[in-house]
């Protein structure tokens, strides 16, 4: 499907509040461009699976304690083990959903006190996405929302906490999304922002790297 030598997939990401509607987004967004013949995974941050992932998943649901500093970098290895297969991927032409990301990263760990360039820092030299979508619901709609309260950080107060470190966080290739639509209309906006992205990628728009 690449009309130039430098084809490649695009790197799109969701990001936003817990419950906001990522999972069900990122899956429909990657059946919307299967079903178009894209090449297309969907993959999802943190990666459970890795036995980092697993240290991760313990801690979330709160079966482990551990510092905050060692938990960011924790997140951050989960994505440095899967980079050089993102960039295999992404060359090879195939499109990759990304259910979070580092800026997942970086804003939860700020909302808890963290330094926001110690926690930009580890992040640096993962490729940076060419459409990041933000979907953005205000903590008390999200917690109206099922299977709200069982993990960590599923607390309101810590949830308005996070917005204001995703708001730092906002660039260019952001596209803020309102996400307390029904979840067709919100489907179809995205489909047509995506379709656009992969498009542009397939005619060689360079991939750059965190954080530019
Ligand atoms: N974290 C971190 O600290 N550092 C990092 O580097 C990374 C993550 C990568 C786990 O993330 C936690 O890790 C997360 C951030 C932190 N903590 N928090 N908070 P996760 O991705 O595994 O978990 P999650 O954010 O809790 O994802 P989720 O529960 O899967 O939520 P979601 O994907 O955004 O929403 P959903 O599953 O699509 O929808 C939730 C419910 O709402 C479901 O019943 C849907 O049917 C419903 N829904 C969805 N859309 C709509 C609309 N439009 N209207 C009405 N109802 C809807």
């Amino acid at each position: 499907r690449g009309s130039s030598s430098n084809s490649r997939g695009a790197l799109v990401v969701l990001e936003g509040l817990d419950r906001c509607g990522k999972t069900t987004q990122s899956s429909r967004l990657t059946q919307y461009l299967e079903g178009l013949g894209h090449s297309v995974e969907l993959w999802r941050f943190p990666d459970r699976t890795t036995s980092v992932g697993q240290m991760i998943s313990s801690y979330l649901s709160n079966e482990s304690q551990l510092d905050d500093h060692t938990v960011h970098l924790l997140f951050s290895a989960n994505r440095w083990e899967k980079r050089s297969l993102m960039e295999t991927k992404l060359k090879g032409g195939t499109t990759l959903i990304l259910d979070r990301y580092s800026y997942s990263g970086v804003a939860f760990s700020c909302a808890k006190g963290l330094d926001l360039e110690w926690c930009k820092a580890p992040e640096v030299g993962l490729p940076a996405p060419d459409l990041v979508l933000y979907l953005e619901i205000s903590p008390e709609m999200a917690a109206e929302r099922g299977g709200y309260g069982s993990e960590r950080y599923e607390r309101i107060d810590f949830q308005n906490k996070v917005i204001k470190s995703y708001q730092v966080l906002l660039g260019s290739n952001w596209q803020i999304v309102d996400a307390c639509r029904p979840m067709e209309v919100i489907e179809k906006e995205l489909q047509e922002t995506v379709l656009d992205c992969v498009k542009k990628c397939q005619n060689g728009a360079p991939l750059s790297h965190l954080w530019s």
